[in-house]
């Protein structure tokens, strides 16, 4: 016999998304059960998401979990876009009244929530893989999964979310003759390091160069997060530290003297881009949130806000059914996360455009690419547009 527990909600993955729904049903008194396929050291090491936008902020502060963000979060005013050896500043309060994003690593958000499920929350089991989610038209759907020595259980749910990410199984749960997928893969890839040295600029600088796009975030006062982009499938072996330092300080030229500075860069990946849209994110009780969901490409830095706008909105609508008894909220689900999953969408798949070097393009459409941007930084209202989606669309 397969042993079998009960929970209210079931939660498949321990990422943002899942952890911070499993914080919220917490504060709302609903109790519920993470199943993570990983070990706690390797969610906590996975180098993801850098920028917080305001709303992502404010929902880690009301449930309590915003105090070292608040203390070791570096909030930021806007970004530089470089291009033609040039760099604009786009100043977000100015032109939103008031917004700002908040650089604070994903990594330090999942610690800060894995710490306080395991301090006061439900269950969080680690090194437990899910294996499918059955009978998601009843109201007791069930997550099969497998503990790391083998033996499997089953967690009967009233509820089950999938916030297993890109490659997770509750999507499989949904019929493919109900759902319809849209998708688009590119020709380019990241490839981002992480170095031991001070961010060589305040801000967050976002460049066009004929070579290729090249990013330099940040990750703290004294280590620097940067990207550049590479053909899809590059192996990283191809780059040494050096190469990819020329290729950055190539990219990111100015004809006003600043430079990058160099540093020992102590990580290195390459990161596939993609974007991707699951509809409908929802099937009988089973719900699917965050990157299980929909995939943007990193260059609008969207997707971890996207999956916490995906769980803020669940959240409330759980609530509401313990409440009132009411499924108003939760049947609407895909519908009341889809108008904001498009806008990410189209934004990520613009800055992307705008920004990469596509090796087809023609030279009449590399300099259509200049000239936007070029528009972008010399009309209010599209820099304006940039501000507005980059801090956040509402929630
Ligand atoms: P995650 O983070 O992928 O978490 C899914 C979790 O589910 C687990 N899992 C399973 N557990 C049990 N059983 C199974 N069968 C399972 N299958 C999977 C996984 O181990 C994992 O722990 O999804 P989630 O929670 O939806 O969060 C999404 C974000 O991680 C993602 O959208 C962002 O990282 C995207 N992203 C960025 N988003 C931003 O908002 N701002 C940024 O600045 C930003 N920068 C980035 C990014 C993503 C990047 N990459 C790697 C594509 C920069 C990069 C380079
Ligand atoms: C990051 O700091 O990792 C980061 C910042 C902005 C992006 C993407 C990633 O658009």
């Amino acid at each position: 016999m397969v042993k079998e527990t009960r929970t209210t909600v079931g939660i498949i993955g321990a990422g943002p998304a899942g952890l911070l729904l499993a914080r919220l049903l917490f504060k709302a008194g609903i109790d519920s059960v993470v199943i993570e396929s990983k070990d706690r050291e390797y969610v906590e090491q996975r180098q993801r998401a850098g920028i917080l936008e305001q709303g992502s902020v404010d929902a880690l502060r009301e449930c309590g979990a915003g105090e070292r963000m608040d203390k070791e979060g570096i909030p930021h005013d806007g970004i530089e876009l470089l291009f033609d050896k040039q760099r604009y500043p786009i100043h977000f309060p100015s032109l939103t009244g008031g917004r700002q994003v908040m650089i604070y690593a994903q990594t330090e958000v999942c610690k800060d929530l894995i710490a306080l499920q395991l301090k006061e929350g439900g269950p969080l089991h680690f090194e437990c893989e899910a294996l499918a989610v059955e009978d998601p038209k009843t109201d007791n759907p069930k997550i099969r999964f497998r503990h790391k020595d083998g033996e499997e259980e089953i967690l009967s749910c009233d509820y089950v979310v999938g916030c297993d990410g890109f490659w997770g199984v509750a999507r499989k749960a949904i019929p493919e003759s109900i759902a319809t997928v849209y998708e688009k893969t590119y020709p380019f890839a990241w490839l981002g390091i992480l170095a031991d040295v001070p961010p060589s600029n305040d801000e967050l600088i976002y460049a066009r160069h004929p070579r290729g796009f090249s990013l330099l975030s940040m990750r703290s006062p004294t280590v620097s997060r940067y990207y550049i982009q590479v053909p899809a499938g590059e192996d990283i072996k191809e780059w040494s530290d050096e190469r990819i330092w020329d290729e950055i300080e190539k990219r990111t030229e100015t004809n006003d003297g600043w430079k990058v500075q160099r540093g020992p860069i102590f990580q290195k990946s390459v990161l596939p881009m993609r974007s991707y849209v699951h509809e409908p994110m929802q099937y009988g009780r089973v719900y699917l949130a965050g990157d299980a969901a929909h995939i943007v490409p990193p260059t609008g830095a969207k997707g971890l806000n996207l999956a916490f706008g995906d769980v803020v909105t669940l959240a409330k609508a759980l609530k509401h059914k313990v409440d009132t008894g009411s499924d108003e909220l939760l049947n609407n689900y895909s519908d009341r996360c889809i108008g904001r999953v498009w806008q990410a969408e189209r934004f990520s798949y613009d800055m992307t455009n705008l920004l990469h070097t596509d090796p087809n393009a023609s030279a009449f459409e590399d300099r259509l690419q200049v000239a936007r941007l070029k528009r972008m930084v010399s009309n209010p209202h599209a820099e304006t547009d940039l501000a507005l989606a980059y801090t956040g669309f509402p929630l």
